[in-house]
């Protein structure tokens, strides 16, 4: 089932309108050597206050925000207020697993070609054991953090911008997968790419570039030698997060990733720091998944990274 509920028609009790976006200029980017807008800095301030929130919900909530539990529909209430303010419009998609109710939350930027759909998105669901804030606190806050960016810059790409926060993904990939099997082959034409973000902040981080689609993993690439980062191929998690499903209907993918429970070697400690010998996250899917368990450097590379390819990708 599906309700649509858009932020600012929500106030005039009208369902799902599309609104008008006003004109102005992208505040807030300088044009790049293309002329085209650049991407503005993520405050990691902004995406650490959403861990904050996200920590404080499975606090609140029997320590966890696990699908079908309070914590995740609050996460997902939480994600969708911010969004409906900020003039997105959103759908919050139902579906059912292991006999519990789930949730996607779907925000669209109004304007673009719609026939050109750019995908930015990252599972909301933590594991039963923990809080879930690099896993996946981080993608999800970060995804937020970069679609309210757009609604301060009043950016206006070519592409239509889509911005997902996935339900069960620790179930299985149940949430992204009853999305793209709910659109229609048309629909699902129409994306043009699915960015994920999943584990994006881990305490001793490595920087990994999924390989799926060249063109997608040159962008990100470009963005981290841009800053002097070395980054890897990432290899632990093919068909293991919500591109899996994108990329078996075939949709053009990519993503980020800073590493799970896989050990940290010596000659990635040399050129990333951290401590060798240890995992990326050695609380990946435990209790200690807090707001102690982020490197904010790693953080703040890939939130930036993140908005980067957003607007790179749109123009
Ligand atoms: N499946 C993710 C964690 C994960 C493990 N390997 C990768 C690779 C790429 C993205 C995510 C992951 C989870 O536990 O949510
Ligand atoms: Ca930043
Ligand atoms: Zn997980
Ligand atoms: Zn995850």
């Amino acid at each position: 089932m599906k309700l649509s509920v858009s932020g600012r028609a929500a106030a005039a009790g009208v369902v799902a309108a599309a609104m008008l976006v006003t004109g102005g200029s992208v505040a807030g980017a300088s044009p790049t050597a293309q002329g085209a807008a650049a991407a503005p800095d993520i405050p990691v301030a902004g995406v650490k206050a959403h861990l904050t929130q996200l920590q404080s919900i499975a606090t609140a909530n029997g320590g966890n925000r696990a699908h079908g539990r309070a914590g995740y529909r609050a996460s997902l209430d939480y994600v969708k207020a911010k969004l409906d303010a900020a003039g997105f419009t959103t759908t919050v998609q139902q579906f059912t697993a292991s006999g519990r109710t789930g949730y996607n939350l779907i925000a669209d930027w109004p304007g673009g070609d719609t026939n050109q759909v750019v995908m930015a998105g990252s599972h909301l669901d933590s594991v039963s054991s923990g809080p879930g804030i690099n896993d996946n606190g981080s993608g999800s806050a970060a995804v937020l953090e970069t679609a309210l960016a757009v609604a301060r810059a009043q950016y206006k790409p070519t592409k239509h911008l889509r911005f997902a926060w996935w339900g069960a993904e620790e179930l299985g990939l149940v949430g992204s997968r009853h999305y793209i099997n709910s659109l229609s082959a048309a629909n699902r034409s129409r994306i043009s790419g699915y960015l994920n973000f999943d584990m994006i902040g881990s305490p001793n981080p490595g920087y990994f570039v999924y390989d799926d689609d060249p063109a997608i993993e040159k962008t990100f690439k470009d963005y981290f030698t841009g800053i002097g980062v070395p980054t890897e191929i990432e290899t632990e998690g093919d068909g293991r997060s919500d591109h899996a499903p994108f990329k078996s209907a075939g949709v053009p993918v990519g993503g980020l990733f800073t590493g799970a429970s896989r050990t940290k070697t010596a000659a990635q400690a040399a050129k990333w720091g951290g401590r060798a010998g240890q995992a990326f996250d050695r609380c990946y899917h435990s209790s200690c998944d807090t707001t102690a368990n982020i490197d904010d450097t790693a953080l703040d590379r890939n939130s930036d990274a993140l908005a980067y390819a957003v607007w790179e990708l749109s123009e």
